[in-house]
């Protein structure tokens, strides 16, 4: 189970004011970014978690209000409200005022897990200009309010409940003094709030948004757990098992439970989670699944004779190839380690998940023989396809593709050998590459020219996918390798720049290329090396002046702000329907002048999200792709996944 947070009065350790945290939101919260802003709320709705691993809350709900405020309500037993006895005021007002600790708080005021551990609320309080709490318990309904983090009223009773009633409800507004913007997105809130719901089975979570021209209302519950979430992760594939694996165990204060579907696909997708915190740096309980999986697939396919006895045993990566998995443990002390703290690093826990995951799957396989048949015949088929990419390999290797000096010839490489400062361009066609080449910084930028659409890589295995002369054109202009051997360390370009016309065409190729890297260099996402350029929509001309905008919105802004001046000089406006209407000059002012670009750099926050994203947009069942452009169209323009 997850440590209980101790509210209780007596066990407040009182450390300071909430002062520390308006002057370095950053250190409490990560951002003061959309996701700052959002984790807000999952500050508050963990603690309702908390109190639902505890065994006394069934439901939470969430409300987007009207004015953008964020409202928390909970059916648990209600905060406690006694006075504490060395502060002497009530446990509700430390909770909210100060930064208390009691074991929970290491680390010099970092958070050491998803949730700041009992501090939540009192930073969440902090970073917003007004908050309001209510307490419903023994009969009674106690509120507070505050300011900035400091209370601008005593605890008191604001009316009666029931006598078997109690839960905590809290409202916040956070402060835009803090935040670089305040505007919550309803899509980003429910796509936690589902995975927090698939992550605690039983538990009933709502969302709703109020705002006028936004109202939107979902409802989360499932009684399958990550079962579901699996089920969810993969409704847009073919399936190789329709019966999921799933078990779950719970032994000396540890849990686990652990969900596998195989699909048809050749990427793997597990998401790991150690209370309810997507460890998505791994750790031991990873660890422990992934040995569990290949000694057990490999135990079962030689005592059933579908692995021969010349042949070789399945590795790792063939036991993965187009596994759907969900791995979550629950345990009380968890040590999260790593860059971004999200690595699980009790080793205890490797054992524990190994031993279970193996003894549950080896009774999956033998229990369901039709599964298993299937299941090794995919992995089987996964390492042939291995050793013949390999074979691919090593003859690309020989005619020197992959490991050669030599540049592609439709390379126009920048003279700067420092990886940190050059940039390459991707550069969608031949004649806006010739646009790119001639108006880009020689020293520092390079010029990739693609041609038409580059294979879709979520259809093919790496042997096809090294035919592709495209493919081996960025492999060896990037000069670090692909799969297996990809070296970081020796990328030449720190930024990979993908420039492509503002249009659906544009935004497809793009995805094509977002996928391809996700799939076999993902290492160049997470790394934040891959940027999107930003051609204007528009130019505006008056007399001597011209603008360039980006979006309609600022098209309209700069026309109203046009008229207002009231000119009667004509205004001439060019709408760029490609990158190829431009000329170098204009290209190279608009899109890549260091000066006056935009570079939108790609990030993979949420790989269950992203994989959706590349498997709605690339897979081949066609009605839920024209479905997903409809409704996503944002996530088509930013791509930010
Ligand atoms: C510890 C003790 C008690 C309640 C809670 C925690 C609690 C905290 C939160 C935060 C959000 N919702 C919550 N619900 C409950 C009270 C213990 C008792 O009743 O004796």
């Amino acid at each position: 189970m997850t440590e209980k947070q101790n509210y209780g009065a007596e066990q407040i350790q009182v450390l300071e004011g909430l002062q520390p945290v308006r002057v370095r939101p950053g250190m409490y919260i990560g951002s003061t970014g959309p996701a700052g802003l959002h984790h807000l709320v999952y500050e508050i709705v963990d603690n309702s978690v908390d109190e639902a691993l505890a065994g006394y809350c069934t439901k939470i709900d969430v409300t987007i209000e009207a004015d953008n405020s964020i409202t928390v309500k909970d059916n648990g037993r209600g905060m406690p409200v006694d006075i504490h006895p060395k502060m002497g005021i009530p446990a509700v007002q430390v909770i909210h005022t100060k930064l208390h600790a009691g074991g929970k708080f290491g680390g010099g005021g970092y958070k050491v897990s998803g949730g700041l551990h009992g501090v939540g609320a009192s930073v969440v309080n902090a970073l917003s200009t007004h908050m309001v709490v209510e307490v419903t318990r023994e009969g009674k309904v106690f509120q507070q309010e505050y300011w900035q983090g400091d209370r601008v009223s005593e605890l008191k009773v604001i009316g009666e409940a029931g006598p078997r009633t109690s839960g905590s409800k809290t409202q916040f507004w956070p402060d835009p003094t803090i935040f670089e913007d305040t505007v919550y997105d309803y899509d980003t809130l429910h796509r936690r709030l589902r995975e927090m719901a698939f992550l605690n089975k039983g538990l009933t979570i709502t969302i709703e948004d109020k705002r006028e021209g936004k109202k939107a209302k979902d409802k989360f519950f499932y009684e399958g757990g990550i079962k579901q979430f699996v089920e969810h992760l993969n409704k847009n594939k073919e399936v190789i098992n329709d019966k999921i694996f799933y078990f779950e165990f719970e032994e000396n204060g540890y849990e686990v439970e652990v969900s596998i579907q195989y699909t048809d696909r050749f990427s793997e997708l597990i998401l790991s989670y150690a209370n309810n915190i997507n460890t998505v740096e791994g750790g031991y309980h990873l660890v422990g699944f992934k040995t569990a999986l290949t000694r057990t697939i490999n135990d079962y396919a030689r005592k059933n004779k579908l692995l021969k006895d010349n042949e070789d045993n399945l590795q790792g990566d063939d036991v993965r190839e187009g596994i759907t998995a969900v791995v979550s443990v629950k345990l009380t002390n968890p040590q999260f380690e790593g860059q971004t703290k999200a690595k699980l690093g009790n080793s205890e826990v490797k054992g524990f998940v190994e031993t279970n995951t193996a003894q549950y799957l080896t009774f999956f396989l033998e229990e369901n023989p039709k599964q298993a048949k299937a299941i090794i015949e995919k992995c089987v088929k996964a390492a042939r396809a291995r050793e013949a990419a390999r074979k691919a390999r090593d003859t690309v290797r020989k005619t020197s593709v992959l490991e050669s000096t030599s540049l592609p010839g439709k390379l126009a490489d920048c003279s700067e050998k420092d990886p940190a400062l050059s940039e390459i361009f991707l550069v969608e066609g031949d004649s806006a590459g010739g646009s790119a080449k001639q108006g880009r910084d020689r020293k520092r930028q390079a010029v990739l020219p693609l041609r038409g659409k580059i294979l879709n890589v979520e259809k093919a295995r790496l042997d096809r996918i090294l035919n592709s002369d495209e493919i081996k054109n960025m492999i060896t202009a990037f000069g670090c390798g692909i799969g297996k051997e990809f070296d970081i360390s020796k990328l030449r370009y720190h930024k990979i720049v993908i420039m492509t016309d503002a249009d659906v065409d544009g935004a497809h190729i793009r995805t094509l290329l977002l996928t391809f890297f996700f799939r076999f260099m993902p290492e160049l996402i997470e790394g934040g090396y891959v940027y999107a350029a930003q051609p204007p929509l528009f130019r505006v001309k008056r007399g001597k002046d011209i603008w360039y905008t980006y979006s309609d919105a600022e098209q309209e802004k700069l026309l109203a702000k046009i008229r207002e001046e009231g000119h009667n000089t004509k205004v001439d406006i060019q709408r760029y329907k490609g990158l190829g209407e431009m000329d170098f000059q204009q290209l190279w002012e608009t899109t890549m002048d260091y000066n006056s670009r935009t570079l939108v750099r790609i990030t993979v926050e949420d790989a269950g999200a992203a994989d959706e994203i590349f498997t709605t947009l690339m897979g081949d069942k066609v009605p839920p792709r024209k479905k997903f452009i409809e409704d996503n169209a944002k996530y088509v323009k930013n791509l930010d996944v």
